[in-house]
């Protein structure tokens, strides 16, 4: 008791939390490496959703139910956080029907002591709450194509969401089971009937979370629910959805999803593997394909901007084709990988002209030129795409995409 009425000490239940958890080993049928019957059949298709206002995820015509990916219409929101009904979704085997009282999350591997942790038990932890954007490193990947697809910002830029989420830290759980000091890895597995399996390096403990609730609700199915990992900057592919297994080895497991696929093809015939930090972003959102200017004179033109690696710093804006570059005002708050808006005042002389927008993040960090960019990596390559985007504007206010 700490005070009066039977007030207990913050960490009780947290104590009793963890007793039951470790209690339920070896008990319960849905854990480890038997795979309950949601992971044995695809899972649900892809949905359109919406937010009752007529807008709504952006959904391709797929051949078949199980993979695919739908986008955030971002250039139709405002703000920076994303109304969980509008986030993007992308699921490798449909979004698996889980009975989250069966569902179970199993640390093992180089641990002291083995853990299984239920939804209910991660509810009693000390709550860990930050506002991150998620965004799949195949996000932009058309920028890689000979020719600029004429779609809006949210049909190229919109595997990209950003929420606030609450849930775990990982390192709490993690110093329960006791990490052994031979471990450098963790392989995250996903209770779909993908299986989604990613090693990540454990030097990404430290931010790492497991995530219970966004923006104020339990995650959607479509979100990973009941837990996900979430790892603040990283590609959206390590934050395993419907985490049920985190198992510490010493090395990683060249898993099937890291190895056929999400490493970056150069060249030379080499490959960035686990190139895991997503790199410092911004696009322009108005104007933008698909909203054409009605007349010169004043605008707005604005945007977001993000970095995997903490806060931006800035973002230069160019009406002149990237001839001449002037900063662009920051709405604050300015949070480590979170989305950041982003605005400047323009006056369009009704001249045709390209707008560019090119963001720096607090380490320096630079967008590169679409150049650039293709430079580092092999024709296919598409992962990562980072790089600078330019919007053409014509003499009557037509809007297109460019490669400048
Ligand atoms: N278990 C599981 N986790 C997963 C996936 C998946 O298919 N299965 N897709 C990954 C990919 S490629 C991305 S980009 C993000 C997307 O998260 P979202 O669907 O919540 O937007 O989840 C990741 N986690
Ligand atoms: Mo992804």
């Amino acid at each position: 008791m700490v005070a009066g009425g039977g007030l207990l000490h913050r960490r009780t239940l947290l104590a009793a939390g963890a007793a039951s958890a470790g209690a339920l080993l070896g008990g319960a049928a849905e854990v480890g490496t038997r795979s309950p019957a949601w992971m044995l059949t695809p899972g649900a298709p892809l949905s359109r959703g919406g937010s009752g206002d007529g807008i709504t995820r952006l959904v391709p015509d797929l051949p078949f139910a199980g993979s695919g990916s739908s986008r955030t219409p971002i250039d139709l929101l405002a703000g920076t956080i994303t109304p969980s009904a509008l986030h993007f979704e992308r699921h490798h085997n449909g979004v698996p029907a889980i009975d989250a009282d069966r569902h179970a999350l199993l640390i093992h591997g180089l641990v002291r002591r083995p853990l299984l942790f239920r939804y209910d038990d991660l509810l009693r932890y000390p709550r860990h709450t930050r506002t991150l954007f998620i965004e799949c490193s195949g996000n932009s990947g058309s920028i890689a194509a000979p020719e600029p697809e004429q779609a809006s910002a949210g049909q190229i830029n919109g595997l990209l969401s950003c929420s606030e989420w609450s849930g775990v830290l990982l390192s709490t759980l993690l110093d329960e089971a006791g990490v052994d000091p031979a471990a450098r890895w963790m392989q995250a597995e996903g209770a779909d009937a993908a299986a989604m399996t990613r090693s990540i390096p454990l030097s990404l403990r430290d931010d790492a979370m497991i995530a219970l609730l966004q923006n104020g609700a339990p995650l959607r199915p479509e979100q990973g629910y009941p837990m996900r990992l979430l790892l603040p900057g990283v590609e959206g592919n390590a934050s395993v959805k419907w985490l049920r297994r985190l198992r510490l080895l010493a090395a990683p497991a060249f898993s099937r999803d890291e190895t056929s696929k999400y490493t970056d093809l150069h060249a030379d015939g080499t490959a960035d593997a686990f190139s895991l930090r997503m790199g410092a972003k911004s696009i322009i959102l108005r104007p933008s394909f698909g909203h054409d200017l009605r007349a010169r004179g004043a605008i707005e033109i604005s945007g977001l901007a993000w970095s995997g690696r903490g806060r931006v710093r800035s973002v230069a804006v160019s009406a002149d084709g990237g001839r001449s570059w002037a900063d662009a005002a920051l709405d604050r708050p300015v949070l480590p990988q979170a989305l950041t808006a982003w605005r400047i005042p323009w006056r369009w002389s009704g001249a045709p002209t390209t707008l560019m927008s090119r963001a720096i993040d607090e380490t320096g960090a630079v967008q590169p030129t679409r150049a650039a960019w293709r430079a580092r990596y092999a024709p296919g390559q598409r992962y990562h795409a980072n790089a600078v985007q330019s919007w053409a504007v014509d003499s009557r206010g037509r809007i297109t995409h460019v490669y400048a």
